[in-house]
């Protein structure tokens, strides 16, 4: 009985100091795994800087304050020297691109696109797009449907997010050129209830003109990403009819990155309808293939989000986790380059 009493006792220690073993080894292997973790995500995020959403957010504010950025206005006018001057303190070259147009409304009108090239003299670059107007009328509101609205969402977010990569392209250099077109007058289309005989391709008149008329002789890009109403809470993208007609293999490519950074929430793999947006003349003109990254809302009569030419398009229809999500989305992109 005393016997086995002892032998149980030395198994039991016996025991004990496997355990010490089997905890202590578990530990190295697990706090190696870890060290090797961290190495990995350091390397793959390595030299991409981090998109600053209260930055984005912020440009936002700042567009919107001027007030809606109607062609010609006062507000349009102050809008193009602040994106222009915030684009070159942030050491771009900058070119304003100006020509006369007349929209549907049988009016005259100097446009200003505004574009911002970083390592200008690459010849392998991308393009990166959004339209700095706002739209004149607020035709899917109401009430108060003949004044302009503030683009907070439509027109604001893109190019928030585009002056955020903006800032980071200048702190760290890519490996590939980068061109920000700013497209003017993409939202003065006639309206469906319009007086005025029908014009075609009354949309778009920014990139129509730049698609003909490139800022630079023999202007190209391997590939351009069109950012539009990027800004609003809970907004989700799709592969957009003419993006996945002209440029399949962009759609794959940025929701890939989208995914594998963790935003598979907003960047869905289902196919939406063709919106005809600034992208289309790029493709069909200028031969960029060019997606667009658009809101698609399938609750909404438009399918755009639901404030869409409203005047509730304003400050609160913004969130700053949408904002990041494409932030930081098209940075990776640019970096992976
Ligand atoms: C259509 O209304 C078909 N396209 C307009 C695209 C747009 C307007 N994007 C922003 N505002
Ligand atoms: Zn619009």
């Amino acid at each position: 009985m005393a016997e086995r009493e002892v032998v149980g006792r030395l198994s039991q220690s016996r025991l004990q100091f496997m355990r010490y073993i089997y905890f202590f080894c578990a530990f190295i292997i697990l706090s190696c795994s870890e060290k090797k973790d961290k190495k990995f995500i350091l390397q793959t995020e390595k030299n991409i800087p981090k998109f600053n959403s209260d930055s984005a957010y912020l440009f936002v504010q700042k567009q919107v304050n001027f007030g809606p950025r109607v062609i010609s206005s006062k507000a349009w006018e102050s809008c193009s020297e602040f994106l222009a001057k915030k684009l070159k303190s942030y050491n771009a070259d900058v070119i304003i691109q100006k020509t006369q147009i007349t929209t549907y409304d049988q009016r005259k009108h100097e446009l200003n696109n505004i574009i911002a090239s970083y390592l200008p003299n690459l010849n392998n670059r991308i393009a990166l797009f959004a339209h700095w107007d706002s739209r004149h009328i607020a035709d899917h509101d109401t009430v108060n449907q003949g004044a302009p609205i503030l683009g907070a969402n439509d027109g604001g977010s893109g190019v928030a997010v585009l002056l955020e990569i903006a800032r980071n392209l200048n702190i760290q250099k890519p490996n590939i050129g980068v061109d920000i077109i700013l497209f003017d007058a993409e939202d003065y289309g006639q309206p469906e209830n319009s007086i005025y005989p029908i014009m075609s391709n009354s949309w778009c008149l920014g990139s129509q003109y730049w698609s003909k008329n490139p800022h630079k002789k023999n202007y190209f890009a391997k590939y351009g990403i069109l950012l539009d109403m990027v800004g609003a809470k809970g907004a989700t993208f799709r592969y957009e009819g003419i993006s996945n007609y002209y440029a399949p293999n962009i759609l794959e490519k940025v929701w890939a990155k989208a995914h594998e950074i963790g935003y598979s929430n907003y960047f869905l793999y289902q196919k939406s309808a063709e919106i005809m947006d600034d992208h289309y003349y790029v493709n069909s003109i200028a031969n960029i293939p060019t997606i667009d990254i658009i809101e698609f809302d399938p609750f909404t009569e438009t399918n755009f989000n639901k404030h869409w030419h409203t005047h509730q398009d304003n400050m609160q229809n913004i969130s700053k986790e949408t904002l990041k999500a494409v932030g930081e989305t098209v940075m990776h992109v640019i970096y992976s380059e």
